[in-house]
């Protein structure tokens, strides 16, 4: 495929805390093979981030931890645009501007912001409100065509895709309508807590034992697979509504191992979770050691960090101006 025949894919993950087992199945892993087929720019997504409170020297070093552990997992900066999001002030300028072409009604029909509002009720924000507006100025800037990421996004996604139906409805040719390009089920689309099984892994989950982080000990990791939630029926198979917890670590293992589902239960067929959960936990604790070691490394070399979100951002920047640039003209605004 030649160059301008590619698509672009954009994706961002917010450096809220440290990366889980959840972002990197549902997300993080399929961003190397998505490389080698399409324009693919990669963002930590610190503006989001402060939508929830951070402490400031928690954040700089999260965001550096995310950019790390992308190139970690596989991404090459040769390869794919990297940066980190506050170093590229359009996104906020499209966001303002996009702002004013979303409705109050349909930003407060989005269940993470009830959610987050319901966690953080001491701090329900304006941009905790309009956190899917900046997502879809992220997403638009860049023209993207695919936005790979887990399904708890496709809400935002489609909001993102009205904005731009209706700006596009008003300024024709302005905005790629972008899709979502999710995992399918079982495939890691929905990796769950270990805790409590119906609920979404999460970073900034208050319960450690729920969360797989990839930079966990292999003994952690260990310890929170042998603890996770099953239940009384000892039998290994897949049944997400009936057995949510069993059915959450068959798919951990099985995208952890390369084997089908059907593999898995075969492999397990007659033996019990004494057996299974630890089993889940060895192949857990190999998936993440490399991109441990490797994140590892990576942070030890802060230069080489700071020239990979440097050279990214200013990639990053040339791209999103044309869009903001084409943007501003389409409003009004006199050009400067
Ligand atoms: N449990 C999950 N299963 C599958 N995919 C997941 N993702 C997150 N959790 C899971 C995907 O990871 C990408 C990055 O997520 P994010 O950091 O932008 O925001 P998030 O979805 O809000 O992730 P967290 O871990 O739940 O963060 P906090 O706790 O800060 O809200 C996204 O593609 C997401 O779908």
């Amino acid at each position: 495929m030649s160059e301008n025949q590619k698509k672009t894919i954009f994706s961002g993950v917010q450096p809220s805390g440290k990366l889980t087992l959840g972002n990197y199945l549902g997300a993080i892993r399929n961003f190397p093979i998505l490389q080698q087929s399409y324009h693919c720019i990669y963002c930590v997504v610190d503006m989001h981030a402060i939508t929830v409170r951070q402490e400031a020297a928690a954040l700089r070093r999260a965001t550096l931890e995310v950019l790390a552990q992308y190139i970690a997992c596989g991404l090459d900066p040769e390869k794919s645009i990297l940066f980190i999001q506050s170093h590229v002030p359009a996104h906020a300028e499209l966001a303002w501007v996009l702002n004013c072409f979303t409705m109050f009604g349909e930003a407060s029909r989005m269940t993470q912001f009830k959610d987050k509002s319901a966690k953080h009720a001491d701090n329900i924000n304006v941009g905790l409100f309009t956190y899917p507006v900046l997502m879809a100025a992220d997403i638009l800037l860049y023209q993207a065509d695919l936005v790979p990421v887990g399904v708890d996004q496709s809400q935002h996604i489609e909001i993102c895709r009205d904005i731009a139906g209706r700006f596009n409805g008003l300024y024709p040719g302005t905005f790629v309508m972008p899709e979502g390009y999710y995992p399918k089920a079982g495939e890691g689309a929905k990796i769950n807590s270990l805790a409590d099984p119906r609920m979404k892994m999460s970073k900034s989950d208050p319960n450690p034992g729920g969360c797989i982080l990839l930079m966990d000990k292999p003994e952690d990791i260990m310890r929170k697979f042998k603890r996770a939630v099953t239940d009384s029926e000892a039998s290994i198979v897949m049944d997400p509504v009936g057995k949510p917890g069993v059915s959450n670590l068959i798919q951990i293992y099985a995208l952890a191992t390369g084997k089908t589902i059907a593999e898995v239960e075969n492999e397990f067929a007659g033996k019990g979770y004494g057996e299974f959960k630890p089993a889940v936990g060895e192949a857990v604790v190999e998936l993440l050691r490399p991109i441990r070691e490797r994140t590892e490394q990576l942070l030890a070399s802060k230069d080489y960090l700071e020239q990979v979100y440097t050279q990214g951002a200013q990639k990053a920047a040339y791209l999103a101006r044309k869009t903001l640039d084409k943007v501003y003209r389409k409003v009004g605004f006199v050009a400067r």
